[in-house]
């Protein structure tokens, strides 16, 4: 009996450890498994947060290259009042992405360390995105390429001929062409004078097409008039630089057999872009604008004309018919001639004053809202 309750006091010790054993094994096993849990939720969370960093670059590239992102602002997806990850909710708590960039293109120092400040070279914006998401962080670096457009910076004179034998022709005195920088509201611009017209030929065969009482109408360097001669990099620049930015154009004619007289870009609202007809193209009726034009053909402007920025047109500018003022702020390159409607009284009255100012403004307004973005790499962090 006393040996029978010893076996019974045995197999009891025997089933508690083997108990406690055993919820120590299992103990053992849950905390492995929450930790196995833990890490492929944290790896999940990072993947994610590393996603949607990726996704923060592409949206400051696209915001810089739309002009959509002042200096000195950061993209803050918690309060941005948009809907950034498409859930429905607007700033949400896991939309937590900031970045900020900063442009070394301006930023007053020597990021390359070549003894140089700001320089070309420099055309690289910085970004930092950041995204906390859960237990993770993640940091990025997007490195963005500032590409300039094809606009040419160094311009010779408001109105550029690259026909040696092109024909001038202004009615009386109802022209202006003012090489001396203006700002769009009128006041003087602070850029260097350039001429007023210059000519891939002899200055003499510009001079000679201007009546006495003209040449002082032709204003910029050297004094009046104010010609000079000027020779494009290559015999084809002028076709050149058109086909180089017309991929680039927002709007297309083709052709266009009316007479065009609605708006092609507002630079008052930042609405600048380019414009592009294949074939000739008559603007009238009011019609404003503000990029670049350019024309596979023949231009004609009739009525009031007002445009800020380039003008390319590889065949002949002609202003004429219902007065009106037409004004461009910027510059103009011409493959053939430039034509006022001169002639009877009426034509002449018809023709209206020409404009042509010279306006640094107008040009840098024009290159910066067409500057791109690229993203060339991005790293971590
Ligand atoms: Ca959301
Ligand atoms: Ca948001
Ligand atoms: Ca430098
Ligand atoms: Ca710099």
């Amino acid at each position: 009996m006393r040996r029978h309750e010893a076996e019974r006091g045995s197999i009891l010790i025997f089933l508690v450890a083997s108990v406690s054993l055993l919820a120590g094994a299992i103990l053992g096993l849950i905390t492995v498994e929450q930790g196995r849990a833990s890490r492929a939720r944290t790896e999940v969370e990072r993947t994610r947060a590393f996603t949607i960093a990726e996704a923060g670059i592409d949206q400051v590239a696209v915001l810089m290259s739309s002009n959509s992102w002042p200096t000195g602002t950061s993209l803050d997806w918690s309060s941005d009042a948009a809907d950034n990850d498409g859930d429905g909710l607007v700033d949400e708590g896991d939309e937590s992405l900031t970045a900020i960039a900063d442009r070394w293109w301006v930023d007053g120092l020597d990021n390359d360390g070549d003894g140089e400040i700001d320089e070309k070279d420099e055309g690289v914006a910085h970004v930092a995105c950041t995204v906390p998401l859960g237990t993770s962080t993640v940091t990025l670096t997007g490195w963005l390429q500032r590409q300039e457009s094809a606009l040419p910076i160094d311009i010779p004179a408001v109105v550029s001929l690259l026909d040696p034998n092109a024909d001038l022709t202004f009615s009386g005195n109802s022209f202006l062409v003012n090489g001396i920088d203006s700002n769009l509201d009128g006041t003087p611009g602070p850029g260097t004078p350039v001429y007023g017209i210059a000519i891939d030929g002899a200055p003499r065969d510009v001079l000679s097409q201007l009546s006495g009482q003209q040449r002082d109408n032709v204003a910029g360097a050297g004094g009046w008039p104010s010609v000079t001669t000027w020779a494009p990099t290559s015999s084809t620049w002028l076709t050149d630089t058109v086909a180089a930015l017309r991929p680039f154009a927002r709007v297309n004619f083709s052709n266009y057999g009316g007479t065009y007289t609605g708006t092609l870009g507002d630079w008052q609202t930042g609405d600048v872009y380019i414009t592009h007809s294949q074939g000739s193209l008559h603007i009238g009726g009011g019609s404003t604008g503000a990029g670049v034009l350019l024309v596979d053909g023949d231009l004609e402007i009739t009525g009031n004309w007002d445009y800020v920025g380039y003008v390319f047109v590889t065949g002949r500018v002609r202003f004429s018919g219902g007065g009106g003022t037409k004004v461009l702020h910027g510059a103009m390159f011409v493959g053939g001639d430039v034509q006022q409607a001169t002639g009877g009284l009426l034509s002449t009255l018809l023709s209206g004053n020409v404009s042509l100012v010279y306006s640094t403004a107008a040009l840098n307004l024009v290159r910066t809202a067409l500057t791109r973005y690229g993203i060339a790499a991005v790293t971590e962090p």
